[in-house]
This record gives C-alpha cells, structure tokens and sequence, in this order.
C-alpha cells in the first residue's frame, strides 16, 4: 500500500512516511537506543532505526526489554524506549511498563497495533486488542497516534509525560497502517517537535522551605530518609552538602544506596531499626512512607512522637500514610538547594550525642557480622560468599551491581557497601524477580561500566534466557547465580505425592551451562575462594560470564527479611 501511494505521487515530490517520521522523532529529542522485540508490525521499522543509527537492542521476551528500558530511564532521566508487536508483546512489555510507573521511572512503550476499524467491530484481526484502553489504567498517560503528520506531537508528548513532575510510564500506540503512510517531506520535518525542557524545575515556596527548616532545628534525633527518587535526580553534590552541614544521620533506601557512600560516617544503614524507632523528625527526600517504610507507623517507628517532612515533586504523595509536619514540593536538585540556602553559615549541626548513639550501634552491628563474612563454610552459605563479593565490589566501585531474590537480595543489600551513586538496581517498589537481565543490559548499554548481577536462583528464571543477548552484543556482564536449589530454600518437601515441592528446582542444577551454549564462559564455584577468582577474572576480561555459586540449600529462610508478609493459615495443621 505504501508503495502504491509513493508510485501514485509526483515524482518530483519529496515524501517520507510514518516509519521515518517516528524515527526522526525520536533522534531529534536525543533518543538513541530502543530495547525491543521484533515481529509485525514494527520489523521494518527496527531495521530502519538501525539503520539512521539508533542503537536497536533485540531481546527474546519483551518483559526483559521493557525492564531495561525502565532502568533505561532511571539512569539516565530520560525516558527509556520498548518496542513492542501487538496484543502478546504489548503485554508482555506491559508488565514493565506498570513497573516504571510504580517505580517512578519514565519509559515510553511504542508498539504497534492493529486495525481500528477491525479491532473496535471485534471481527478478530491479526493480534487483535485494544490496547490504548488497556494501558490506560496501568501508566501515567497513553495516547495513539493514527496520522503521520500528528507523530511529532504524539512522540513529544509521550516523552514529556514521562519524564515531567514524578516520572513515569507511557504508552504510545502505532497501528499498523501509520508505519506506511506518507506525507510531503518538508511539512513532515516540520510537524515534527523538539521538546524543550521537559522536565521543568520544580521550586519549592520559601514558606514551605523555612517550615521545613524549623521543624528540623528543634529536632533532637532527626534522621534522613534518602530514596531512589533521591538518586534519579542527580542531585549528588547538593545532597552531600545538604547531610554533612546538617549533621543529621542518612538511611537510604535500597536503590539509594551509594548516593553517599555506605562507608559515610554518618550512614545509618547499618542501625536501621534503631534510627526508625529512636528519632524524632524525618526528613524523606525522594522516599515514599509505602510498606518498604511500614507506613511511617506501627511498631518500626516506635511509640516516641514523630514529625515527618517530605521533599517530593508530587504534592499527593504528602499525608499519604501519615500527617506531614513539612511537606516541601518541588524537584530535589531545586528544594535542597533552597533548604542549604535557607540554613545560612551558622546552623547548628544535629546533637552529636544522638549521631554517636547511632553509630555506636552501627558499629556493633558491622561487628557482629564481619566474623559471618569470613566463614569458608562448605557448602557456600549467603554470607561466605557475600564476604568475596563485597570486597571486589570495593575494589571497583563503578561497577554497577544488579540484585533480586528473597534472601540473596535481603543479603546482599545489607552486606555490600555501595560507594557510588546509581549504581545499585533491584527489584524496586514491587519487589519484582525478572528485573535481572533487562536491567544488566541496560546498565551495561547506557553506562558503558561493567556490571555484576546477582541473583537467586528462582529470580535468574525469570529472565535466564537473555544470557543469549548478553553475548550476542558482547556485554560485560558477570552473573552470579546463588543457587540453593529453590525459592527462599532447596529443603522442601511434598509428603503428599512423587511431585516435588512447589519451592524447589532440579537439585545441583549448573546454570554455567546455559552461558556456555551461547558462547560466554561459565563456572562452577564451591568455595567463596573459587568464587572471588571466576567474578574477578570475569570482571577483568569484560567478557559474558555466569558463575553458579552453589550455596547450601538449608541456609535461607522462607522470603529473606519480609516472612512476616506471608499470610498464616488460622486452621490447625493436619
Ligand atoms: O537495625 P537492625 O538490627 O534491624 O538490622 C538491620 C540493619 O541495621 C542491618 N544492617 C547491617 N548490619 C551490619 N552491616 C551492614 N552493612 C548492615 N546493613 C544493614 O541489617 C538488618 C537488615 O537491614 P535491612 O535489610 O536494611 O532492613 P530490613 O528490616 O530488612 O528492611 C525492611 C525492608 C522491607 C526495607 C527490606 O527488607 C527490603 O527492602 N525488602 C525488599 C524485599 C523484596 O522486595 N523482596 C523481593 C520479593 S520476595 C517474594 O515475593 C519472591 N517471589 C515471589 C514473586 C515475585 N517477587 N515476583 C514475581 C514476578 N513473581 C513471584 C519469588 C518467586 S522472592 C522469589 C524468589 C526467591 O528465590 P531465589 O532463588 O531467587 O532467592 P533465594 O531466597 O536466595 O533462594
Ligand atoms: P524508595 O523505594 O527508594 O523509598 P520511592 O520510589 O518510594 O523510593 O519514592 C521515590 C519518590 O521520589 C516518589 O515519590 C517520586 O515522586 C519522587 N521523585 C522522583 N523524582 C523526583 C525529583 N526529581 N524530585 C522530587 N521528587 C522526585
Ligand atoms: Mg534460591
């Protein structure tokens, strides 16, 4: 059709078409990678992207590519893009897309569609779906684009939706008939539309910022919250400033980690329990009082009055749990500038007594789990080789380090110190196992740094297969799986029939296969020795590794640090 309507046109006249609109969309507003899947009716359109030199990264399942497009953005605060065919792909990218929402990252999900006219009679089109209505109840905003001319604007405003005020998800729907439509070249180029300054600085009222600084100067255990809001903003300079003036001991979240060093000596991350209960004014800035923070209430945080002030570019997100005594709105690079202006030369550093409380605990609880790291247990438990890890991750603080599973998540974050900022990804705000491989390639992509994943078992599962794509683009990528045979354990039993139990795998499984068959290297390690020289080889080499670290199948517990989530059966067990 699209050939017929070129033929039909003047010959003089110079024409393009939806194909090379969006891609010319795209490159004016600085897009430069696409994370997708190819198939009708978007195969052309990837192979044309690669060719005008956008970097085009195909993924065997569109879930994957979607998470790396999520992490995509959360890197690099701009919205990270998936592919998608219609009906299948789209949902199966979806899922990632609902995830970057959730998460307050902004990604753009583009796939293509089929026929209106068939879809909305329901006379069952090729992957029939309507798919804008169904994005529309899972992301910050979804639009569809059904005539060439209006692509510039349709990609400008997907982009600005997802990365102004709190970043998030968009979708963007492309039937199949736009991909061939054609216009006249020079009004194309014009429809097209740079977005300037997407995402506006948010500045904060100064009634708002002096409200703030008075709830803190009569603090006498104030604490930082900082949460991977914190991190996307960049902030990184303003909020070092901001933490060592004030004085005040920092918790971060778990993708907040690194924002300052783990190492800091005003890090609390250590006396999680003790900063939660015992002080008297929070500060979160970019932190939600979701479940991650039980709420801001109930008995983490104590029975001792608390006052929270909130720094969020989302003025609905204050007095979601609890009251707010001072919520700041505003973007964080703008309100902790202001909040370090308003604290003029002569502020008062929090009671040192309070930050001495807080490391005296901190301390002891580093104490009481060095001895764990050194154990050279066979088989490997979580903490002998968390002892190796954490070390090499020292050596090469720029490494980025990618983590999910229950207790091999739980460990991992609380054993190994981060020194950087972004620069640990996980499972987010839902707890998601499959983040694993989209984000390792991603962060492998956008930050040209190597990267370590480590992953349970059940959580590699969810995305294993796209060890094929880390070595078909060559990616230094280490993955470390802790393999204990199962979810949470490799122990259980089904006493009721021959099938096993639902938490546990193939007994001795040798995940380092799987990398072989694709031509990376693979290793077996059994010893937290064996283990430090497959990661740091692979670390050196750059080259696709995947080291199965086989950890004893008793050690874990059922869900790491959240089994009080499980709910408990009130009847007596047979
Ligand atoms: O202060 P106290 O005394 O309390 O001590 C704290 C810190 O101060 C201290 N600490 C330290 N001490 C010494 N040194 C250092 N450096 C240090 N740092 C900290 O340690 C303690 C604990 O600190 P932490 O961790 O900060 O504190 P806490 O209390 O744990 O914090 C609470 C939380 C809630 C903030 C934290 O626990 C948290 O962030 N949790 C996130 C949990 C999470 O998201 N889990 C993932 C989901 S679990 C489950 O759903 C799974 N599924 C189901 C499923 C999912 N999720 N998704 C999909 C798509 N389908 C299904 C599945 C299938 S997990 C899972 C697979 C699991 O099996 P695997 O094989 O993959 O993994 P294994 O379990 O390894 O087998
Ligand atoms: P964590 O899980 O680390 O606690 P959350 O995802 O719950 O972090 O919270 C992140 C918060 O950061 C969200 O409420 C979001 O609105 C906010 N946020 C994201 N980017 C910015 C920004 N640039 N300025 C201000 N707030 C931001
Ligand atoms: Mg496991």
């Amino acid at each position: 059709m699209a050939e017929a309507a070129l033929k039909a046109a003047d010959d003089t006249q110079d024409l393009t078409d939806g194909f090379h609109l969006i891609i010319d969309a795209l490159k004016l507003n600085d897009i430069k990678t696409i994370y997708g899947v190819p198939g009708i009716p978007i195969t052309d359109f990837g192979r044309m992207a690669q060719a005008e030199g956008i970097r085009v990264l195909s993924f065997r399942h569109e879930q994957n590519a979607g998470y790396a497009a999520a992490i995509a953005g959360f890197l690099t605060k701009k919205p990270g893009v998936c592919l998608t065919v219609s009906a299948p792909g789209f949902l199966n990218g979806l899922t990632a897309l609902a995830h970057a929402t959730t998460n307050c990252f902004p990604m753009i999900l583009i796939s293509g569609s089929s026929e209106r006219e068939i879809v909305d009679l329901q006379q069952g089109d090729y992957e029939e779906m309507d798919q804008l209505a169904i994005a529309k109840t899972m992301c910050k905003a979804a639009f569809r684009v059904l005539h060439a001319a209006d692509i510039g604007i349709g990609v400008a405003r997907a982009y600005r939706a997802a990365v102004s005020g709190r970043p998030g998800g968009v979708y963007l729907d492309l039937p199949a008939k736009l991909f061939g439509q054609v216009m006249d070249a020079a009004k194309g180029k014009k429809s097209l539309v740079k977005v300037i300054d997407p995402a506006p600085a948010q500045i904060p009222a100064p009634a708002a910022v002096k409200r703030a600084l008075d709830v803190l100067k009569a603090a006498k255990k104030p604490l930082i919250i900082l949460g991977k809001g914190a991190a996307y903003a960049q902030a990184d300079e303003a909020i070092k400033t901001l933490v060592e003036k004030s004085g005040i001991p920092f918790l971060p979240m778990s993708m907040a980690k690194g924002l300052l060093p783990d190492t800091h000596p005003q890090c609390a991350g250590a006396a999680r329990s003790t900063v939660l209960k015992d002080s008297d004014v929070v500060m979160m800035i970019g932190a939600r009082l979701n479940w991650l923070l039980s709420h801001g209430k109930g008995k983490t945080w104590g029975d001792a009055p608390k006052k929270f002030v909130q720094i969020d570019i989302e003025p609905r997100e204050m007095d979601s749990n609890v009251e707010i005594a001072a919520p700041v709105v505003g973007d964080i690079g703008s309100c902790v500038a202001a909040l370090i202006d308003g604290m003029g030369s002569s502020w008062t550093k929090a009671p040192s007594d309070w930050m001495g409380a807080v490391t005296a605990k901190r301390d002891e609880n580093v104490a009481k789990m060095a001895p764990r790291l050194m154990n050279n247990n066979n088989p490997m438990d979580y903490h002998g080789a968390l002892g190796v890890l954490r070390t090499i991750v020292k050596e090469r603080p720029d490494a980025i380090l990618v983590n999910e599973g229950a207790n091999t998540l739980d460990l991992t974050r609380g054993v190994i110190d981060m020194y950087k900022p972004r620069k640990r990804l996980d499972v987010g705000t839902w707890g998601v196992m499959g983040i694993g491989m989209g984000q390792a390639i991603a962060a492998a992509v956008e930050t040209g740094k190597p990267v370590l994943c480590i992953e349970g078992d059940s959580a590699f599962g969810f995305s294993g297969m796209e060890v094929e794509t880390i070595c078909r683009y060559n990616l230094p990528v280490c993955i470390v799986i802790f393999n204990n045979d199962g979810i949470y354990r490799g122990t259980d039993q089904n006493k009721a029939s021959s099938d096993p139990a639902t938490t546990v795998f193939v007994k001795g499984a040798r995940y380092d296969k799987m990398m072989e068959a694709f031509g990376g290297v693979g290793v077996h390690a059994t010893t937290p020795d064996e283990l430090k020289r497959a990661v740091n080889a692979a670390m050196d080499s750059g080259k696709p590794t995947l080291i199965n670290a086989a950890i004893d199948p008793a050690a874990g517990s059922e869900s790491g640090r959240i089994g009080n989530l499980n709910p408990q059966s009130q009847l007596k067990k047979k």
